[in-house]
């Protein structure tokens, strides 16, 4: 089933993941506006797009926008032949920075809006200690981001969550990793095929994967959902979708208290541990809520730095009186030896 899904990673944070998803057997292309970052990236050269014009784009979204729109052909064709008979597109990026944050949306909507294709989100939310102009950017983002309708499920990798970011990234490639291997645990009590896992990963909103041991219970399970790698859950009772690979005796009515109702449950058993799918999540509007209210408290000091500056020097009037030439007439085009005959 891997194959069905294609990947297309963008800027930095986006690479990192990406190359993370490749070494596990998908089927990834990376674009980037900073050559440099692409060289980094140990994967073959077809599998990399460096956008026309593109020097890095500093965390200015607008310069990733303006570029890739003058280069969308060449994008589109690049991600065309890279990724070919997909059932599902992921874009990968971080929201903070300047190229996959101002990028990736667009891209989403085209995809999804006029290309038809199904398309999700796995992207990253900066830290509260990163910098002002990461959160504008997130911002700024996740707004775009929440105006497409019908995209695909959206992981939200926290970097708020813990503190390693190369941490972050790989645990979610391995619980991401997992979701594929339900066939292995196929047996007459229970199931999950293909059509369900899709549907668990195509559901809109916001999709979250935890996963615990099996000598361990519904408790610890639930602490996983709550101290995970991604965006903390709204806590408004709501889940469409439960994809249950279930190794612990899983407590329903626990789960259903403290974490939410679902309309159905995709279930199988499994031997070696227990994996549990949330889709179709109500974004985390409080997280979202949070930035929005640090980049408000910081209005003023956004506003100053923003101003243009008038750099330039004024002249000390009376020292300019001091030093001017005494009523030479002075010729134009002279020589240099003129000049220097006027000076000495
Ligand atoms: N989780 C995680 N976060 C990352 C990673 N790399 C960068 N970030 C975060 O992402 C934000 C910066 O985004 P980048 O991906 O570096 O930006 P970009 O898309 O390359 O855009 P430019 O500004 O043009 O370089 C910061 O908030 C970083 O902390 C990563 O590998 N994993
Ligand atoms: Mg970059």
């Amino acid at each position: 089933m891997r194959e069905k899904l294609g990947f297309i990673a963008v800027g930095q944070a986006g690479g990192n993941i990406g190359k993370l998803l490749k070494s596990n057997g998908f089927d990834v292309v990376f674009i980037n506006s900073s050559k440099g970052d692409l060289d980094t990236l140990n994967v073959d050269e077809d599998k990399k797009y460096h956008i026309a014009d593109g020097l890095g784009c500093a965390k200015d979204r607008e310069t990733a926008k303006e570029i890739a729109k003058n280069d969308f052909n060449n994008i589109n064709d690049f991600i065309q032949k890279g990724l070919k008979n997909k059932d599902l597109y992921y874009m990968i990026f971080s929201s903070g920075g300047g190229t996959g944050s101002g990028i990736s949306p667009t891209l989403a909507k085209i995809y999804t809006k006029a290309l038809n294709k199904d398309v999700g989100i796995i992207t990253v939310l900066p830290s509260e200690k990163d910098t002002l102009q990461a959160q504008i950017n997130c911002y700024e983002c996740l707004k775009e981001l929440t105006e497409i309708e019908n995209l695909s499920g959206c992981f939200m990798l926290d970097n708020n969550q813990k503190n390693d970011i190369e941490h972050i990234n790989q645990k979610f490639v391995r619980v991401f990793n997992k979701v594929f291997d339900y066939k292995k645990y196929e047996t007459t009590k229970g199931n999950i095929d293909e059509a369900e896992i899709l549907k668990l990963l195509k559901t809109n909103g916001m999709i979250n994967i935890v996963t615990c041991k099996n000598d361990e219970s519904t408790k610890k399970l639930i602490d996983e959902i709550n101290n995970s790698i991604f965006a903390p859950i709204e806590k408004d009772g709501k889940i469409k979708y439960l994809g249950l690979s279930r190794g612990i005796n899983f407590d329903d009515k626990m789960f259903k208290n403290e974490i939410g109702l679902y309309l159905d449950k995709f279930e199988n058993i499994n031997k070696e541990y227990t994996l549990a799918i949330l889709s179709g999540l109500t974004m985390p509007f409080k997280r979202i809520q949070n930035i929005k209210d640090k980049i408000t408290a910081e209005k003023e000091t956004i506003i100053n730095l923003n101003k243009v500056t008038e750099n330039k020097l004024e002249d000390i009037s009376f020292l300019d009186e001091l030093t001017k030439p005494k009523d030479t007439k002075v010729k134009e085009n002279m020589t240099a030896d003129e000049i220097l005959a006027n000076f000495f």
